[in-house]
């Protein structure tokens, strides 16, 4: 059974990430290709439990604790569900990683990328997408699209516009230092093309 690919989506808040894992979930299946969409933080039971806390506004967490806390609800999904999928030969298409953990606690709390790098490591065992894909979109775009929805901001999209334009600085350069493994996408397009740049990211895959 050769093993299944991991697909995993970024960007900032609001730049229709869930929209295209849903998209490009329906995409392979019409191809004859297994897949499970899946979310971070959260994905599994402890890790959906670690996303309440971590995302609850008004609650007081060190920039520290927040790393720790994403990259231990990300320990447990890849070892309940990622790992599990991807041996079985199941592609997943998993709404952010560790990318996430690098631009937001790495560049928009300032943690540095290294030793955040280096948390996720541990957390991860070494797990690295096939193919990721960054939804680029201008920080008040993405900001206006997320107060859209029915739910409340969470405790991070409260954040000020600096903190999203280091987050989105941060995911241009990780996508310049690694070209093979990251493509970006621009979000501001209509989702149909974004779905379209999406499947021709990916094609070498299928
Ligand atoms: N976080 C997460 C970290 O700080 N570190 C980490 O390691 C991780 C994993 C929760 C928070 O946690 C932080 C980042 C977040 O602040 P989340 O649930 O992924 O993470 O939060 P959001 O990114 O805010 O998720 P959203 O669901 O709000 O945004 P999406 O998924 O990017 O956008 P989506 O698809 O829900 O779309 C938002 C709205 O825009 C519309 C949709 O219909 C919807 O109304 N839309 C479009 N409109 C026009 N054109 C398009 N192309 C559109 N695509 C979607």
């Amino acid at each position: 059974m050769p093993r299944g690919r991991l697909i995993t989506i970024e960007g900032l808040d609001g730049a229709g990430k869930t929209t295209l894992a849903g998209g490009l979930a329906e995409a392979l299946t019409q191809r004859g290709i297994e897949v499970s969409v899946l979310r971070e933080p959260g994905g599994v039971h402890v890790a959906e439990r670690l996303r309440a806390l971590v995302t609850e506004p008004g609650l007081a967490i060190g920039a520290r604790a927040e790393a720790l806390l994403y990259a231990a609800a990300r320990a447990q999904l890849v070892e309940e569900a990622l790992d599990p999928l991807l041996h079985a030969g199941s592609w997943v298409v998993l709404d952010r990683f560790v990318d996430s953990s690098l631009a937001y606690q790495g560049a928009g709390r300032a943690l540095g990328i290294e030793p955040v790098r280096s948390i996720n490591e541990f957390a991860t065992s070494g797990l690295s997408p096939d193919r990721t894909l960054i939804l680029t979109i201008d920080p008040p775009l993405g900001r206006s699209r997320s107060r859209a929805r029915a739910n409340p901001l969470d405790r991070l999209e409260r954040e000020d516009d600096a903190f999203f334009e280091r987050i989105a600085r941060a995911y241009a350069e990780l996508a310049a230092a690694e070209p093979e493994r990251i493509r970006t996408i621009d979000a501001s397009q209509g989702p149909d093309q974004v779905l379209e740049a999406a499947l021709a990211a990916i094609r070498d895959l299928l």
